[in-house]
C-alpha cells in the first residue's frame, strides 16, 4: 500500500495540537506538526512525536476478554459473547436493584461521539445519572467556578490571546511540562518584548515553569486564596481596579472587596510564606498590564477549596475588566484532549448535552423532546461522581460499573477503596486499547477499543476549538470505536428504533449538534466536511455563521440571568497541620502521560525520568539523615503504602514532599503514590484534593 499523509489532532493534552501524520503499510509511521492548524500552527511536543511507538506493539488489546468466575482465567472471545453477557448481566442488575445500581465511569480522552452515545444511553434510556468522567479529577472545580462567576462553563479565551498578553499569571500550572506548546508561545511573547511582558508563576514547587518566570510566588501549599485575595487588596489600594467595569458589568463587588481588605500584604506574606515584596510586584504587574492572561490547572482545581481558588482568580479579572478583550481573561487549562467536548455533551453526573443541567426542568424537557422520550425518564437528581462511585461500589450501593478510557485503579486517590469496590462489584466491564492495565486486571469483561488514528470523531481543545480526527488506519484485531460499542450495548438492551442505530460517527455528531441548537455551545453550523476544510472551529458556531468565535463576552454581557458577571467571596480555612505529618504533593513529568499505558512503552520517553522518586528539601533530608537514593515509605490514612527513592532538591518547600503519580503497580514494584492520596473532595465540585495529603514518611531499608 502506498504511503499517504493526513492531518489529525494529538490525542494527549488539551492544547489539541494539529498533526501531520504519515501512514504506510496500514500503520502510522511518522508524526509532525500541522502548519495549517489554526490553533497551534505546526507546533508539537515530544509525546506526540513518539506516538507511532506508543500505539503499536505488544500489549495492544485486540479481542474481547472474559472470565466466567472471579477465579477463572480470562479467555479471548467474540463480541457477541462478551457484549451479550455484559448486556444481560447489566439488565439483571437493573431489574433487581433499579437503574441507580449501575454506573459508567468514562474519560476526557473519549471523543465527543463516544461520550454522546454513552451519555444518551445512561441518562436518557437507562434512567440513571450515574455517568461521570475522569474530568472530575481534573476540571470539575473550574467548571463550577465558571458557572458561578460567568453564568456558564467554558473558557472565554483563545490561544491567540497569548500573542497579545502583557502579563501571564500561571497558578498551579506547570505548563512548561504539561501544556508545552502554549507555554512556549507565552515565552515567545516574552522574548519579543522582554521589558513589557511579565510572567508570574504561583506554585509551591520550583517547576520548569517557575524557573522560566520573572516572578515565582512559592507559596505554602493550600494558601492560594489568601494570596489572590491579597493581590486584589493591593489592586484596590493602588487604584488599579476598573470601577466602571465593576459598576456596569458585575454584581457582588462589595463583599469581595471586604474579603480582600482582610488580607493586608504583611498578613498574606505570613500565611503564604511569600515575601511581601514579591506579592506586591506580582499584583502590580497584573494590575498595570494593558492585558493580563491567567492560566490555571491542577494546583488550583485539585483541592478541597478548588472552587474558591478558581473564583478568587476570576475575581482579579472581573475587578480589572481583564476579560472579553484581546490578550486578557481567566483561562483554565484543560488537561485531556477532550475534557471540553465531554462537558459539551453533558458527560458529568449533573449535566445533559449542550451545557444543560439535570436539575433544570426546562432542560430535561428539551432533552426529552430531542431524544423523543417521556420527560420522566430523565432523573432530576445528579448522579454519583467519580470518587463517590468507587466508594458506593465498596459499600455495596452500586452493583455494576462500566469503565471506558480511564485507568482508575492507578489514577484515583485512595486506591485501596477502588480495588475493594471493583472486587465487591457484581459486574466490572472495562473498555481499553491495551491489556493489561491496573483496572482491566480487575474486570470481568474487557473490551478492545480502537484508539487514536483508528477511529473518527471530534474533540474540543482548551480554546473551545472543535477539530476533526479521521480514521487513518484499521484498528488491530477486533477492536471497535467506543461509540459503536455503546450503541451496540444499547441495542442489546432493547433500545433500537431510531435511537441507537447510528451507522457512522458522523451520524452521532449530527445528532449531537442538533442538541446544541440555541444553547451557548451551539455548533449547528459545523459538519465533518466543514471541520475537514477549515481545520478546527471555535464554538459557538450556529447555522449560518461564517466563522467561530475567538473569545467570549466581548460585549461584556455574561451568561447570567441579568447579564452581569458575579463576584463570589472565596472562603478559606487554614490547612490543618498535623503532628508528624508531611504535605504530600503529586503531579506530572514532562515525558509521561498519566498511567503510562502509552508513553510508558516508549524507551525514548522513559529516559528523562525512568522511575518515580520522592522529592524532599535538603534541610529535611538532613533532619532525617537521608542520602540521595535512600528508600522512603509514604503512608496516608488509606491502608495502602508505597516507597520511592529519595531525590534531595531545593525545588520543594521544607515540610513537603513531591511524587509524580504516573507509576501504577504494573510499572513499579514499590507501589503507587495514590495508595496514600486523600479522597477528600471540594464540597461543590466533588473534585478530590490530589495535591495535598497529610502523610507519614519513614526511611526503609
Ligand atoms: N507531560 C504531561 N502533560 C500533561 C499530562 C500528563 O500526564 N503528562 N496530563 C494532562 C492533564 S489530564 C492535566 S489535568 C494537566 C495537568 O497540568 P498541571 O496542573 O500543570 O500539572 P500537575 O503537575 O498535575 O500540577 C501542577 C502544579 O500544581 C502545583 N501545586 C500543588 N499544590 C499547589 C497549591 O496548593 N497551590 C498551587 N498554586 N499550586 C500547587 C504542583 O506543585 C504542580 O507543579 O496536564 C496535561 N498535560
Ligand atoms: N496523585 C494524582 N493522581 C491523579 C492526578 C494527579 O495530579 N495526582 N491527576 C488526575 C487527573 S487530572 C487525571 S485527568 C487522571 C488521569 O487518569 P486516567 O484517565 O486513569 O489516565 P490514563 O492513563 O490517561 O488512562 C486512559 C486509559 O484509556 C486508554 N485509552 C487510550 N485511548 C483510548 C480509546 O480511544 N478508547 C478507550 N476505551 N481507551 C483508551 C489508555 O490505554 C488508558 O488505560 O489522573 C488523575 N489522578
Ligand atoms: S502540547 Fe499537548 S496536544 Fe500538543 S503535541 Fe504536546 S501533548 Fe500533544
Ligand atoms: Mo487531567
Amino acid at each position: 500500500m502506498p504511503g499517504q499523509t493526513a492531518t489529525t489532532i494529538c490525542p494527549y493534552c488539551g492544547v489539541g495540537c494539529g498533526l501531520r501524520v504519515d501512514v504506510a503499510g496500514g500503520r502510522v509511521v511518522r508524526v509532525r506538526g500541522d502548519d495549517a492548524h489554526p490553533g497551534t500552527q505546526g507546533k508539537l511536543c515530544r509525546k506526540a512525536v513518539y506516538l507511532p511507538h506508543a500505539v503499536y506493539g505488544e500489549g495492544r488489546l485486540e479481542y474481547p476478554l472474559m472470565r466466567e468466575t472471579r477465579d477463572a482465567v480470562r479467555r479471548e472471545t467474540t463480541w457477541d459473547d462478551a457484549l451479550g453477557r455484559a448486556a444481560a448481566q447489566l439488565q439483571l442488575i437493573i431489574d433487581e436493584h433499579g437503574p441507580d445500581s449501575v454506573a459508567f465511569y468514562v474519560s476526557g480522552q473519549l471523543l465527543t461521539e463516544d461520550y454522546y452515545v454513552v451519555n444518551k444511553l445512561a441518562k436518557g434510556f437507562l434512567g440513571t445519572n450515574n455517568l461521570d468522567s475522569n474530568s472530575r479529577l481534573c476540571m470539575a472545580s473550574a467548571v463550577v467556578a465558571y458557572q458561578l462567576a460567568l453564568g456558564q462553563d467554558g473558557p472565554p479565551c483563545a490561544y491567540a490571546d497569548i500573542d497579545e498578553a502583557d502579563c501571564f499569571l500561571f497558578v498551579g500550572s506547570n505548563a512548561a511540562d504539561c501544556h508545552p506548546v502554549l507555554f512556549q508561545r507565552a515565552l515567545a511573547r516574552k522574548a519579543a518584548r522582554p521589558n513589557d511582558v511579565s510572567v508570574i508563576v504561583v506554585d509551591p514547587r520550583r517547576t520548569p515553569t517557575a524557573r522560566a518566570a520573572d516572578i515565582h510566588l512559592q507559596l505554602q501549599p493550600g494558601t492560594d486564596v489568601p494570596l489572590l485575595l491579597c493581590m486584589l487588596n493591593i489592586l484596590i489600594c493602588e487604584q488599579l481596579v476598573d470601577r466602571e467595569f465593576i459598576d456596569t458589568h458585575t454584581n457582588g463587588w462589595q463583599t469581595v472587596a471586604e474579603a480582600a481588605a482582610e488580607w493586608p500584604v504583611e498578613r498574606a506574606a505570613r500565611v503564604t510564606g511569600v515575601p511581601a515584596e514579591l506579592i506586591l510586584r506580582a499584583a502590580r504587574a497584573f494590575g498595570q498590564a494593558p492585558a493580563s492572561l491567567s492560566f490555571w490547572a491542577m494546583g488550583v482545581n485539585q483541592a478541597t477549596d478548588g472552587v474558591d481558588r478558581s473564583l478568587a482568580l476570576i475575581n482579579l479579572h472581573l475587578a480589572t475588566g481583564q476579560i472579553g478583550r484581546p490578550g486578557a481573561g481567566p483561562f483554565s487549562l484543560t488537561g485531556q484532549p477532550n475534557a471540553m467536548g465531554g462537558r459539551e455533551v453533558g458527560g458529568l453526573a449533573a449535566l445533559l448535552p449542550g451545557y444543560r443541567m439535570v436539575n433544570d426542568a426546562q432542560h430535561r424537557q428539551e432533552m426529552a423532546d430531542l431524544w423523543d422520550i417521556p420527560v420522566d425518564r430523565l432523573n432530576p437528581k445528579p448522579g454519583l461522581t467519580g470518587v463517590e462511585m468507587f466508594e458506593a461500589l465498596a459499600d455495596g450501593r452500586l452493583k455494576a460499573i462500566w469503565i471506558a478510557g480511564t485507568n482508575p485503579a492507578a489514577s484515583m486517590p485512595s486506591l485501596e477503596t477502588v480495588r475493594r469496590g471493583l472486587e465487591r462489584a457484581e459486574l466490572v466491564v472495562v473498555q481499553d486499547a491495551y491489556f493489561p492495565t491496573e483496572t482491566a486486571l480487575l474486570a470481568d469483561i474487557v473490551l478492545p477499543a480502537a484508539q487514536w488514528a483508528e477511529k473518527e470523531g471530534t474533540t474540543t481543545s482548551s480554546e473551545r476549538r472543535v477539530s476533526y480526527m479521521p480514521r487513518l488506519v484499521a484498528p488491530p484485531g477486533l477492536a471497535r470505536p467506543d461509540w459503536l460499542i455503546f450503541a451496540e450495548l444499547a441495542q442489546l438492551l432493547g433500545y433500537t428504533a431510531g435511537d441507537f442505530d447510528f451507522g457512522t460517527a458522523e451520524d452521532v455528531f449530527d445528532e449531537f449538534r442538533r442538541c446544541t441548537a440555541g444553547t451557548s455551545v451551539d455548533i449547528t453550523g459545523l459538519s465533518y466536511a466543514r471541520l475537514r476544510n477549515e481545520g478546527g472551529v471555535q464554538w459557538p458556531c450556529p447555522v449560518g455563521a461564517a466563522s467561530g468565535v475567538a473569545r467570549l463576552y466581548t460585549d461584556h454581557h455574561f451568561s447570567t440571568p441579568d447579564g452581569r458577571a458575579r463576584f463570589h467571596r472565596p472562603t478559606w480555612r487554614e490547612p490543618v497541620a498535623a503532628e508528624g505529618r508531611w504535605v504530600l504533593n503529586t503531579g506530572r513529568e514532562r515525558d509521561q502521560w498519566h498511567t503510562m499505558t502509552r508513553t510508558g512503552r516508549v524507551p525514548q520517553l522513559l529516559k528523562s525520568c525512568p522511575e518515580p522518586y520522592i522529592g524532599i528539601h535538603p534541610d529535611d533530608a538532613q533532619l532525617l539523615q537521608l542520602s540521595e537514593g535512600d528508600s522512603l515509605e509514604v503512608l496516608g490514612d488509606a491502608r495502602g503504602r508505597a516507597r520511592f527513592n529519595t531525590r534531595i532538591t531545593a525545588d520543594v518547600l521544607p515540610g513537603t514532599v513531591y511524587v509524580p503519580f504516573h507509576w501504577g503497580t504494573l510499572r513499579y514494584s514499590g507501589g503507587s503514590v495514590n495508595e496514600s492520596t486523600t479522597s477528600e473532595l471540594d464540597p461543590r465540585s466533588k473534585q478530590p484534593a490530589l495535591k495535598l495529603t497529610r502523610v507519614h514518611i519513614r526511611r526503609v531499608a
